[in-house]
């Protein structure tokens, strides 16, 4: 509505009306039993069932609050017997969750040609493996190799692995954030898998044959320890006999067995030596710059003998001396993978 300027608005206030009649006051009664006083017994009966449904409700309307405070406060904190987790808990686990599969996107893009898709090792050495997890890769040990380098493993400045974290110098190219993936990844439980999922758009990548999901173990067993007789990894990978093959003079008369490795595999599967005899595994290695050695170990893991490196191309004559009968494994200690294993027979 438009009011014309300088008018007064309307008021609107309701139209007076005359003033009419008073009107006439009605005037009520009530019957004589309304004003008696005493109760009917059926009245009487009717207020007793009245309170006491009353009391009902109540009694019900404490009972639901109860519950409600019960219910909520095992919610919050995890139900008793292991029940549920708490509500802090899984949220805590959904974050580590994803923070171990975006490391695995970070170590798949920048780390598996150098140390395997598994970790299993290749140029670089094995990380995936229970001795190593156990206490040498451990969260802090990672994030100094991984802000300093390679060199801080065995001391080489020549190392091959570079600077990864920004906060080294030079920088490198992952963040904090990222180095913390990593490193959750590297430790993520093998009692579990988790989603690979698409790093852009961080969807499961859902494999179209099965319908499924595609999936990752983890690497970490919390439970796993050293048979109590274990050397411990040694701080340096390439163990205290870093250097370039074995220098011992084999005997002249001593049998010779022959070993290669080249693409990260042994060329042999099976060896035979003879108990009790001093014998040599003349080894090649055909890799360049990539550690080899062939140790001999029980098939619990006990190292029987623990060869040198023979870090790059070359060779080495392992003198071994005179063995127990039995089935022995020989195994490059760097790459401890099934194509790095075989059978030694003593007979
Ligand atoms: C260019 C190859 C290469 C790449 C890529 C690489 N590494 Fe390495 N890494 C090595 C080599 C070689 C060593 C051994 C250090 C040395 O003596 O030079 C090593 C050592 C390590 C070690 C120490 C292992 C031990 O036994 O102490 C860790 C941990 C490691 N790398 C993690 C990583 C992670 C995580 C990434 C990805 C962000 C990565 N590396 C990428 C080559 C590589
Ligand atoms: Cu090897």
């Amino acid at each position: 509505m438009t009011d014309e300027p300088g008018r007064e608005p309307e008021q609107r206030l309701p139209a007076r009306r005359p003033p009419s009649e008073p009107l006439p006051v009605e005037r009520f009664s009530a019957p004589p039993t309304a004003h008696a006083f005493e109760l009917t017994p059926e009245r009487a009966a009717g207020i007793v069932r009245q309170s006491a449904s009353a009391r009902w409700v109540g009694l019900l309307a404490s009972i639901v609050v109860i519950l409600f405070i019960v219910i909520y406060y095992f919610y919050e904190l995890g139900a008793p017997l292991g029940l549920s987790t708490a509500r802090l808990d899984q949220q805590k686990d959904v974050q580590q969750v994803t923070a171990i599969e975006r490391g695995y996107n970070l170590y798949q893009a920048n780390c598996a040609n150098c140390h395997g898709k598994q970790g299993q090792g290749g140029i670089g050495p094995v990380l995936n493996d229970d001795s190593k997890l156990y206490l040498h890769l451990s969260p802090s040990y990672l994030r100094t190799v991984l802000t300093v380098g390679g060199r801080y493993v065995c001391g080489n400045a020549k190392s091959l692995m570079p600077i990864w974290s920004n906060a080294g110098s030079p920088p490198g190219p992952l963040n904090y954030v990222q180095i913390n993936e990593l490193i959750a990844f590297i430790r993520s439980d093998s009692g579990r898998e988790y989603e690979v999922r698409d790093p852009e758009l961080n969807e499961p990548i859902i494999d179209p044959a099965t319908g499924k999901a595609e999936t990752f173990p983890g690497w970490y067993d919390k439970d796993w320890k050293p048979s109590p007789d274990a050397t411990p990894v040694p701080a340096c990978y390439l163990g205290d006999g870093a250097g370039n093959g074995g220098t011992a003079t084999p005997p002249p008369d001593a049998p010779v067995l022959e070993v290669a490795a080249m693409g990260i595999a042994y060329d042999v599967k099976e060896l035979e030596a003879s108990a009790n005899t001093t014998f040599v595994i003349h080894f090649e290695n055909k890799d360049d710059s990539i550690p080899h050695d062939v140790d001999i170990r029980l098939s619990d893991g006990t190292v029987v003998v623990d060869s040198p490196l023979v870090t790059t191309i070359g060779d080495a004559n392992y003198v071994i001396d005179g063995l127990d009968p039995g089935t022995y494994t020989f195994i490059c200690s760097v790459h401890p993978i099934p194509a790095m294993t075989g059978t030694l027979t003593v007979k």
